[in-house]
């Protein structure tokens, strides 16, 4: 039996909002009955399963770790704006664009400074992080970034290795980072990193240098590059990734200077243009419209150049600014 209910969550990065819940016997439980019916599980510190979250008064969590509700209720959250981004942009209904919610399994193990999601279990695992340079790895951006595998996977395939891995990993990042300014939170204002929020306070340095990937400029945490070479189909995943955020980046916010979350956000285009961007509306139209139209599992650089501006031809017409900005924009990259 479901019985939709509104509850307040004091989250850990995104202050307090309203989330979706359950009214059951002696309470409530943190299952969200109007996005898919998604919940939220106790892994309690274990690596295996656990139970759902129940509360008395529907308010989740105190702001702060010492309340496990706190991270439970951030998650819950994030699965809840990644849903409303997708139905709400992008007209899915769900990962899987059935309808149907994923659930989220959240304090994972002790000291796992990871979060991933998985097929199989249609389910999101989130860690506490190492408690030393990181927390709970549940901001919104890595929720978006992780359930967006989950769409990737039920859409284009790309395969996790080689180009199509760094693809894979982009859309992620791409439409992660679409989630976190489409949510808009006051506490965690949108921009162009990911993971930044995850990071302890006490760790040396500001962002760039305390976020996992930097889009404007992904040479900025000393691997990824921000132009294309042959060979980037030999990094890893997470680094390969590096020149499609690029492309992403100058495709929406253009090659000017920019600041977001207090933050230069300039981003140097490889060919010395100089490019306007067409706004992250449209951009994140495109790059949704490529990944589950034109991208196969083996969608390289090249062939993601052709499928974007396929995708712009479609939406905005052949001759159209937004399709002549996506070619200018792969060409900034080096994907001619
Ligand atoms: N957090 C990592 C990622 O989503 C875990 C993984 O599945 N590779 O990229
Ligand atoms: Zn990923
Ligand atoms: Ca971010």
């Amino acid at each position: 039996e479901t019985a939709a209910a509104t509850g307040s969550a004091r989250t850990l990065y995104s202050g307090t909002v309203s989330i979706g819940t359950n009214t059951v016997t002696g309470g409530y439980e943190l299952r969200d009955v109007l996005r898919g019916k998604s919940y939220t599980i106790d892994a309690s510190n274990s690596r295996t399963s656990g139970r759902i979250y129940k509360d008395t008064d529907n308010t989740w969590g105190d702001g702060t770790n010492a309340d496990p509700l706190t991270v439970a209720a951030e998650a819950h959250y994030g699965t809840a704006v990644t849903w409303d981004y997708y139905l709400n942009i992008h007209g899915r209904h769900g990962i899987a664009n059935d309808g149907r919610g994923a659930y989220n399994r959240v304090h994972y193990g002790r000291t796992y400074s990871n979060a991933f999601w998985n097929d199989g279990c249609f389910c999101m695992t989130y860690g506490d992080g190492d408690g030393v340079v990181t927390g709970p790895l549940v901001s919104l951006d890595i929720a978006g970034h992780e359930m967006s595998h989950g769409v990737t996977s039920r859409s284009a395939g790309l395969i996790y290795s080689g180009e199509s891995g760094g693809l894979n990993e982009a859309t992620s990042d791409i439409l992660g980072t679409m989630v976190e300014f489409y949510a808009n939170n006051t506490r965690d204002t949108p921009d162009y990193l990911i993971g930044e929020q995850i990071f302890k306070d006490n760790v040396a340095g500001s962002p760039p240098q305390r976020a996992l990937r930097m889009m404007y400029k992904p040479s900025l945490d000393g691997r990824s590059p921000n132009c294309y070479v042959s060979t980037i189909g030999n990094m890893d995943v997470h680094y390969s990734s590096g020149v499609a955020n690029h492309f992403y980046y100058l495709l929406a916010e253009g090659s000017g200077k920019k600041t977001y979350s207090g933050i230069d956000h300039t981003s140097p285009t490889c060919n010395g243009a100089t490019l306007a961007g067409i706004g992250r509306s449209k951009a994140q139209r495109i790059w949704y419209r490529a990944l589950t139209v034109y991208f196969t599992s083996t969608t390289n650089y090249a062939a993601a150049r052709v499928a974007t501006i396929s995708a712009a031809n479609d939406l905005y017409g052949a001759t159209s600014t937004e399709a002549k900005a996506v070619a200018a924009a792969w060409t900034a990259v080096g994907v001619k």
